[in-house]
C-alpha cells in the first residue's frame, strides 16, 4: 500500500469515475471488459506518478543505462503483476470484492501480450522485472507487433493458428510517444561525396524508402521501490508528412511502397522458436527496431553529455541473441555518418557499448543472411560490415598466418553470407551463454575458434525467473505459506527461501505444503474440465511437460512412454499402478509439420486412453490448448513432476524447469541446460535424472550418430510401442503417423535416424519414471522432496542473474527514489 489511490474508498471511487468517463455507464451496467479497462486506468494513474519520479531521478543522478535489445518480450498480463509489484494486490482485491467484483475475473479480461515465442522472450520480460526491482536504469527495446504469438486452437486433435489481435480493445498500459519518433531508411544506394567542410569523402545514402518509427512505452514496475522503467516498443507509420524533404514528394509509386512497408513491417511476430526465418521482412523488422532504438538512445545521451566518445560510460546495449546484431554496424554508421567520428574512434566506442548473449546451439537457429539480400536492403550498413570483416580477417591472418581454415570458419562474410553471430562476437565486449553447461559447449565446440582467439570476452550467466510472477502472483497459497514461515524477504531476496529447509521433516509443514499443492491441482483440474471436457483426478500424479514443441525437447519421448504404460496396464490389469495424469501444453511453429504431427499424436493417444474404461482411469492424457504465460502460472503451481527431457546438449538453459522447481515439482530430466545446476542445488536424490550425457550425445554426433535399429530389433516392448504408431491403434489411418515412425528408424537425406536419441534414452527414461512412481507413493518422502525443491530454488531468481550481468558486464549504478 504505497499511494492514496489504493486506499480502498478512493480506489472504488476512481474505478466508478473511470467507467463513467470512458463508457458513460454506471458500474452495474458495465461489462467485465469495461471494468477491466477502468481498473487499469486507476492503476495506471498511480504508476504514472512513479514513472515521472523515476525518470526525474534518472535525469538528476545520471546513472549508466542498459538497453536490452530484443525481438521478443513475452510479457504476459500486466494488471495482476503491476498490483503485485505496487504491493496493492490484496487491498485492490478487497476493494473490488466490496463492489461485488472478482479481481480474478477482471484479470482474465486482459489479453496476454504475447510478443514472444517462448523462453527467450520470457527471459527478457523477467529481466525487465528484476532490473526495475533492483533499482537499475533500463530500457527494453523491441517491436510493437500488431499480432503477437498466434492463439492455438485444437480441432480434431490438430493445431489451428488463430491471429492474436491483442490490441483490439486498446491496451490500457501503453503510452504513445509521437514526439520521440525516428526515421528508418531501407534500400537505395550509397554515394561518395567530397565534403569541403572536412576536406575528406563522406558516404551519403540516397534513393531509400523511409518509415517512421513511433515508440509506445509500457511501464515496468519495480517491486515496492517506486521505480518504474520503460519497455519501449516501436510501431511503424508511413512517412507521408514527416520530414518530407527526405524523399521525392511527387513520386506516387514510392509513396505507396513506403506506406506498404510501414504496414507490413510490424504486422506480426515470426512464430519460430529456435529456428531462423530467413525472410526479407524479418531482416527489415530487425533493422527497423534497432535503428530507431539506437537513434533514441544516442539522442537521449546527447541531451546532457557533450562527448560522444564517452558513450560507453553511460550506455550499454545487450543483444538478446543475434536478432538485433545489426546494431553493431548501425551504431558505427551513426557514429561516423551522423556524429562525424572516424573509423577507429567509432569502433573504439562501439566495441565498448555492445554485448551479446547466445541462447542456442541449434544449427537451424543460426542467423546467416544472403549477402545479396542484406546489401540490397541495407547498403550503407552492409558497406560497414564489409569493412569490419576486412579488418577482422587481417587480424586472423596476423594471429594464424597461412591458416585459411580459420578464415573460412571465423570470417563474418563467407560463402555469400553474413554471419550474425560472428559479427556479434567480433564487436561485442562480452559474449555469454545462459547456463554453465551451455557456456562450456560454446567454448569447447560451437565457438571454439573465437574462444581461443578472445577468451576474455566469454562468460556464463545462468538464466533465472522472477519469483514475483511465478510464485507470488501465480501461486498465492504457497506464497502466503512461505511468508508465514520465513517472512516476506524472499520476494526480493530469493536466497532466503532456503530457510524453508528446517521444515522439510516437519510433518505439519509437509501436510500443509502438500495440501496447497492439492488445492492448486483442483484449480487446474477445473480448468481442464472447462477447457478440455476431460475429468482428471487431482489425487493422481500431475506429470507436466509445457514448452514450445520441438523435436529436441522430445515431447515424442514422453508420449511414446505413455503408450508404453498403456500397453503395460492393458497387459497386466492387476499390476500395481499409481494413477497418473500426463499434461502437455505446446505451440508448434506454423510451418513445422513434424511438430504439428506430434501434437496430433498426443491428442490421438489421449482420445484412446481417456476413453478406455478398462484401465479404470489410471492413466489420463491432457493437451492444454493455447499454452501461454497466463495459464502457465496456474500449471506450474499444480505440477507434481517437471518434465525436462531434452536431448542432452540441446537445451541451452530452459527456464520452465526453474518455475516448476520453485513451485515444488521435482525435475524428471536429462543432464542438460540448467537442469545440471538444479541438480547441483537440490541434490541428485531429489530429482529423477536419466539419459545420455551431453558428452555422449556430442560424441555420437561427431561419429555419424547411432543405430536405433539395434534397439528396435532387440527390445520387444519398444518395438510394440513403435508398431502401434502405424497399426491403427491410435488412428484408423495407418499412414497418419508414418513420418514419426520413420523419423525414429530410418535415415532420411541428411537427417540421421532418431537424431534426438529417443530410443537410446527410452529405457532409462522409463526407469526414471518408475522411480517417480515409487517415490510418490511415499507421501512423506515426496513432501520432503517437493519442499526441498522449493527451498533450493534460490539461485534461480532472475534477480541473481541480473546482478551478475550488472557486476560482470554492464556496471550499472543503483538509483533510489525518495
Ligand atoms: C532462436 C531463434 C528464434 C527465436 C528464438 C530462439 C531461441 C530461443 N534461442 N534460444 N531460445 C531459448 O532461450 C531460452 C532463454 O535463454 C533458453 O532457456 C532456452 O534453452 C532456449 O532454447
Amino acid at each position: 500500500m504505497i499511494d492514496k489511490q489504493f486506499k480502498k474508498e478512493a480506489f472504488k471511487e476512481s474505478v466508478k469515475e473511470n467507467v463513467k468517463f470512458l463508457y458513460r455507464k454506471k458500474l452495474e451496467e458495465a461489462t467485465q471488459e469495461q471494468i477491466f479497462q477502468a481498473v487499469c486506468y486507476t492503476v495506471k494513474d498511480v504508476i504514472i506518478d512513479n514513472w515521472l519520479e523515476t525518470q526525474n531521478a534518472y535525469k538528476e543522478q545520471d546513472p549508466k543505462t542498459v538497453y536490452y535489445m530484443s525481438m521478443e518480450f513475452l510479457m504476459g498480463r500486466a494488471l495482476g503483476n503491476n498490483l503485485i509489484n505496487l504491493t496493492a494486490y490484496k487491498e485492490v482485491k478487497e476493494a473490488l470484492d466490496e463492489l461485488g467484483l472478482d479481481l480474478n475475473v477482471i484479470e482474465d479480461q486482459e489479453p496476454d501480450p504475447a510478443l514472444g515465442n517462448g523462453g527467450l522472450g520470457r527471459l527478457a520480460a523477467c529481466f525487465l522485472d528484476s532490473l526495475a526491482t533492483l533499482n537499475y536504469s533500463a530500457y527494453g527495446c523491441g517491436i510493437r507487433y500488431r499480432y503477437g504469438m498466434f492463439k492455438q486452437q485444437i480441432k480434431d486433435g490438430y493445431q489451428i493458428e488463430v491471429p492474436d489481435n491483442w490490441l483490439k480493445n486498446g491496451y490500457p498500459f501503453e503510452l504513445r510517444r509521437p514526439e520521440y519518433a525516428k526515421e528508418v531508411h531501407f534500400g537505395g544506394y550509397v554515394d561518395v561525396e567530397y565534403d569541403p567542410a572536412t576536406g575528406s569523402n563522406k558516404f551519403v545514402h540516397k534513393g531509400y524508402q523511409a518509415v517512421k518509427a513511433v515508440p509506445f512505452d509500457m511501464p515496468i514496475v519495480g517491486y515496492n521501490n517506486k521505480i518504474v522503467n520503460t519497455l519501449r516498443i516501436w510501431d511503424a507509420e508511413p512517412i507521408v508528412d514527416f520530414e518530407l524533404d527526405s524523399f521525392d514528394k511527387g513520386d506516387y509509386k514510392k509513396a505507396v511502397e513506403q506506406e506498404n512497408l510501414a504496414r507490413n513491417i510490424v504486422e506480426v511476430l515470426y512464430p519460430n522458436d529456435n529456428h531462423m526465418a530467413g525472410k526479407e521482412l524479418r531482416l527489415k523488422q530487425q533493422y527497423f527496431f534497432v535503428s530507431a532504438s539506437l537513434q533514441a538512445a544516442i539522442a537521449k545521451y546527447k541531451k546532457n553529455h557533450k562527448d560522444i566518445m564517452k558513450l560507453h560510460e553511460k550506455v550499454t546495449f545487450q543483444m538478446n541473441d543475434t536478432h538485433p546484431t545489426v546494431a553493431v554496424a548501425e551504431l558505427m554508421r551513426i557514429l561516423m555518418d551522423e556524429e562525424g567520428l572516424g573509423w577507429d574512434d567509432a569502433w573504439s566506442v562501439t566495441t565498448k557499448c555492445v554485448a551479446y548473449t547466445n541462447h542456442t546451439i541449434m544449427a537451424e537457429a543460426l542467423e546467416k543472411w544472403p549477402v545479396e539480400l542484406f546489401s540490397r536492403l541495407l547498403p550503407r550498413v552492409y558497406q560497414i560490415i564489409e569493412e569490419i570483416n576486412r579488418r577482422f580477417v587481417l587480424e586472423i591472418q596476423e594471429k594464424y598466418p597461412g591458416n585459411y581454415d580459420k578464415i573460412k570458419k571465423m570470417a563474418i562474410l563467407y560463402d555469400g553470407q553474413v554471419k550474425m553471430a560472428h559479427l556479434a562476437i567480433v564487436a561485442g565486449y562480452s559474449v555469454n551463454g545462459v547456463a554453465k553447461l551451455h557456456t562450456e559447449i560454446l567454448k569447447k565446440q560451437e565457438l571454439k575458434d573465437f574462444y581461443e582467439m578472445m577468451p576474455e570476452k566469454f562468460n556464463n550467466k545462468t538464466n533465472g525467473i522472477t519469483q514475483r510472477r511465478f510464485l507470488l502472483h501465480g501461486n498465492q497459497l504457497l506464497a502466503d505459506w512461505v511468508t508465514d514461515h520465513i517472512g516476506p524477504e524472499w520476494i526480493t531476496d530469493l536466497s532466503q527461501i532456503s530457510k524453508l529447509k528446517v521444515y522439510v521433516d516437519d510433518e505439519k509443514a509437509q501436510q500443509e505444503f502438500m495440501n496447497i499443492k492439492y488445492q492448486n491441482k483442483v484449480r487446474l483440474a477445473k480448468y481442464i474440465l472447462e477447457h478440455n471436457g476431460v475429468e482428471v483426478n487431482p489425487r493422481s500424479i500431475f506429470d507436466v511437460q509445457v514448452k514450445r514443441l520441438h523435436e529436441y525437447k522430445r515431447q515424442l519421448l514422453n508420449i511414446l512412454h505413455v503408450i508404453y504404460l498403456y500397453d503395460q496396464i492393458k497387459k497386466h490389469p492387476e499390476m500395481d499402478f499409481y494413477p497418473r495424469t500426463f499434461i502437455f501444453g505446446a505451440k508448434a511453429s506454423a510451418g513445422y509439420a513434424r511438430a504439428k504431427k506430434i501434437i496430433k499424436l498426443i491428442n490421438s493417444v489421449a482420445d484412446v486412453v481417456n476413453n478406455d474404461a478398462s484401465i479404470e482411469g489410471k492413466l489420463k492424457v491432457v493437451f492444454i490448448e493455447n499454452y501461454r504465460v497466463s495459464n502457465a502460472e496456474m500449471i506450474f503451481a499444480a505440477a507434481d513432476v517437471s518434465e525436462q527431457i531434452s536431448t542432452a546438449s540441446k537445451e541451452a538453459s530452459g527456464t520452465g524447469n526453474m518455475k516448476f522447481m520453485l513451485n515444488g515439482a521435482p525435475t524428471l530430466g536429462t543432464m542438460d541446460g540448467a537442469n545440471v545446476e538444479i541438480v547441483d542445488e537440490v541434490g541428485k536424490e531429489n530429482a529423477f535424472i536419466f539419459g545420455l550425457s551431453a558428452d555422449e550425445v556430442i560424441n555420437y554426433e561427431n561419429n555419424g550418430g547411432y543405430d536405433p535399429r539395434v534397439i528396435y530389433n532387440t527390445d520387444d516392448e519398444i518395438r510394440q510401442v513403435l508398431t502401434e504408431l502405424v497399426n491403427g491403434t491410435f488412428s484408423s489411418d495407418t499412414e497418419l503417423f508414418r513420418d514419426l515412425y520413420n523419423s525414429l528408424l530410418n535415415q532420411n537425406g541428411g537427417e540421421r535416424a532418431d537424431q534426438y536419441f529417443i530410443l537410446a534414452d527410452f529405457r532409462s527414461y522409463a526407469a526414471a519414471q518408475k522411480k517417480v512412481e515409487e517415490a510418490y507413493k511415499d507421501e512423506k518422502g515426496w513432501a520432503r522432496m517437493a519442499m526441498l525443491n522449493t527451498a533450493c530454488a534460490g539461485k534461480f531468481t532472475s534477480d541473481r542473474t541480473i546482478q551478475e550481468y550488472v557486476d560482470d558486464i554492464w556496471h550499472l549504478d543503483k538509483v533510489y527514489i525518495k
